[in-house]
This record gives structure tokens, sequence and C-alpha cells, in this order.
């Protein structure tokens, strides 16, 4: 595998929430790490992908063909039992374009309230390395829980008010970011991809 310059790397994402996570989860590295705005990539790549890890090679190859630095993209989202897995691959659009976090939860719970069922879920992330067009790497991280009744907690992003981490009995967003970290999808899915970078280095 070629092995790019990782003193700067672009994370692929709009989304400010997963930003925010990865400067954390890629300290290790040391790299100066930039958004797509940092890096001034304004083209928005269309998720056609049928898997989170489809939808994430495709993010960080499209990408890294607007920018000399490798780039990491985050494909992720909320997978619920009793729904049959949804709203999965289509978690960030699940209540409509427009739609904000608080949409998308209270749907999520309107739905889970009709289903009347067992309310075990869980989160997913795949996330892939890629540099110059060419992929150089790829990881899968998740994390089982249950979906609360009502949203509780104001941290993280997303799903985290009513993610409730089992051992814990709180939800994501009731926890520190750097709480958050040691059970999330996302932090297992990046140390999954650090410890392959350091493997291959
Ligand atoms: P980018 O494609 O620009 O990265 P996005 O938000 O559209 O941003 P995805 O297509 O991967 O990203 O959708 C992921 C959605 O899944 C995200 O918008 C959240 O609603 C949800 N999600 C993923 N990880 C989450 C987390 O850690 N906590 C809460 N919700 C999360």
């Amino acid at each position: 595998m070629r092995i790019p310059d990782l003193t700067r790397i672009v994370i692929a994402t709009r989304n400010g929430g997963k930003l925010r996570e990865f400067r954390v989860l890629l300290a290790p590295m040391k790299s100066e790490v930039l958004s797509l705005e940092d890096a001034s990539i304004d083209t928005d790549i269309e998720e056609t992908g049928s898997s989170f890890t489809e939808n994430a090679r495709l993010k960080a190859i499209s990408y890294s063909r607007f920018t000399r630095l490798p780039v990491l993209a985050d494909d992720s989202g909320l997978e619920v039992t009793a729904l049959d897995g949804r709203p999965g691959i289509h978690s960030a659009r699940y209540a409509g374009p427009e739609a904000s976090d608080a949409d998308r939860v209270r749907k999520l719970l309107l739905e889970l309230a009709e289903a009347a069922g067992e309310r075990s879920a869980r989160f997913v992330c795949a996330l892939a390395l890629s540099w110059d067009g060419e992929l150089l790497l790829e990881s899968e991280g998740q994390c089982s829980g249950i979906i609360g009744t009502e949203p509780r907690g104001t941290g993280g992003f997303g799903y985290d008010p009513v993610f409730i981490v089992p051992e814990l009995n709180k939800t994501f967003a009731e926890l520190s970011a750097t709480e958050k970290n040691l059970y999330s999808h996302r932090s297992r899915a990046a140390a999954s991809l650090l410890r392959e970078l350091l493997n291959s280095a």
C-alpha cells in the first residue's frame, strides 16, 4: 500500500458532529484535521451505494479526486431491530432532506411507538481512507443500545438523545465526548483504522 503523508488529512463530511469527534479520535496521528470547507471542496457527492461500506468508499474516493491530501470518509447510521434495520443508510435523510436532528428523532419515536415491539438498535460506522482516487484502507465499528421513549441529554448530535447505552442507562447525549468515545461505533471504527495504519507503516 502507498502510504500518503498524513501531516494533513481531510475529513469528507459536512456533519459538524462527526468532524468534532474525528478531531479527538485522530489525535494520535498528530495530523492537522481539515474539513471539506477548509480544503475548499464545495462539490457534493451523492450517496448512491447500498451499504455503509459502499457509501464510505464512494465519498472517500470521489472527494480525494478534488485534493492532493488523503481523505477519510465516514458513512454511518442507526439500525433499529423492530424497524427491520431502518433508518440504516438513510439515517441522515430519514425525515426528508430539510429535516433537523429533532425531526428525525421525533419520527423515529413515533414509528417505534407504532411498532410496539422491542427497542434494541445499533449504530454502525464505516470508514474509508483514500488518496489520489485510490482506496487505501477501510474499517467498520458498531455499538449496540436501546432506543429510549423520549430524548434525554444535550451532548452529541443526531440520534444521540434517544440512544441508550445499556451498561450505563444513559443516552449518548448524556455522556461527555470522552465517555461517548469509549463506546461509540465511530471510535471503534477509528481505532481499527489507526491500528491498520500503524501495521502498514
Ligand atoms: P456526511 O455524509 O457529510 O458525512 P451525513 O450526516 O449526511 O454527513 P451520513 O450520510 O453518514 O452522514 O448519515 C449519518 C446519519 O446517521 C447522521 O446524520 C445522524 O443522523 C446519524 N448518526 C451517525 N452517527 C451518529 C452518532 O454518533 N450519533 C448520532 N447520530 C448519528
